[in-house]
């Protein structure tokens, strides 16, 4: 099996990467990938059991977002939660293990694939109901800004990157915590994945106002959407937002336009979306499989 790269060296100038810096995140995208895949061939053979949430299509916002973090800063997903793990350095094998409900699991086998977690990496969940995360992600800021302020840290003020649908977005937590973490100007970065879809009902008909990057504007905050295919694009809205917060001003909402390519969960047949609409995200995937 070979991996092409869809990526004209041009780009590599226009976004100040580096090449090595490009091969890791391409390292990144198909670890995540091809991690998925083995999770649903062990699914489909009866071996792994459960709720199973993929993350296939959704690679570049995972990598571009994460793989611009520090190592000490925070990650809090959602159920679709292994592939974040992963680029936040979390090793297969203990998501693997966790998945198969070993003690060896990054959550001891009591998590499973919906709770995955690992305090050394500070990746801090993994949550079945959809928006829990985001109020954790703001706890998790507001300790940042209190052990600088309060407590005297020396240390560079940490960033919470918080990972959730679109669907999620019509949920209430998501507006309270828009507000609370302008008031409080807290480091933190909101990240839509918009995959159109939650479950099996179209974004489009769960909200009047599709457009949710344009939701933060009467909170306070930057809201961008970017093109959630484009890990390069992704890494340099996420390097501004990484500076916005360190440096104290407050949050950033990112808007990544994407695809999830399986359906909602390993038990969804994924009879409602048409054959067209996914073959034309498909054809935009970095990701080519031969
Ligand atoms: C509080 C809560 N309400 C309802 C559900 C049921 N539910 C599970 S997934 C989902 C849709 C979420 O869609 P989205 O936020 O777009 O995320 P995606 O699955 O597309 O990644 C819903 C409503 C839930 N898990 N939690
Ligand atoms: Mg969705």
């Amino acid at each position: 099996m070979t991996q092409e790269i869809r990526l004209p060296l041009t780009a590599l100038r226009k976004y100040e990467v580096s090449k090595q810096q490009v091969l890791s995140m391409y390292e990144d995208m198909v670890l995540g990938r091809s991690f998925e895949d083995m999770c649903a061939q062990m699914y489909y053979r009866g071996k792994m059991f459960g709720f199973v949430h993929l993350y296939n299509g959704q690679e570049a916002v995972s990598t571009g977002v994460i793989k611009a973090l520090a190592k000490q800063d925070y990650v809090c997903s959602t159920y679709r939660d292994h592939v974040h793990a992963l680029s936040k350095g979390v090793s297969a094998k203990s998501v693997m293990a966790e998945l198969f409900g070993k003690e060896t699991g990054c959550s001891k086998g009591r998590g499973g694939s919906m709770h995955i977690f690992s305090s050394p990496h500070n990746f801090l969940g993994g949550f079945a109901f959809i928006a829990e995360g985001i109020p954790v992600a703001l706890g998790a800021a507001f300790q940042s800004v209190y052990s600088k302020q309060v407590l005297g840290s020396q240390d560079l003020l940490r960033v919470t990157a918080v990972f959730f649908g679109d669907g999620t977005t019509n949920n209430g937590q998501f507006f309270e915590c828009l507000n609370m973490s302008v008031l409080w100007k807290l480091p933190v970065i909101f990240v839509v994945e918009n995959n159109q879809w939650a479950i099996g009902t179209a974004h489009h008909r769960s909200t009047p106002m599709p457009e949710i990057y344009k939701k933060a504007e009467v909170f306070g905050l930057p809201g961008i959407e970017v093109d959630g295919m484009d890990v390069l694009a992704i890494r340099k809205i996420t390097e501004e937002a990484i500076a916005r917060a360190r440096s104290g001003e407050g949050p950033t909402l990112i808007e990544a336009l994407t695809y999830r390519f399986r359906g909602h969960s390993l038990a969804d047949p994924d009879e409602l979306r048409s054959a067209e609409e996914k073959e034309a995200w498909m054809a935009r995937s970095y990701i080519t499989f031969i």
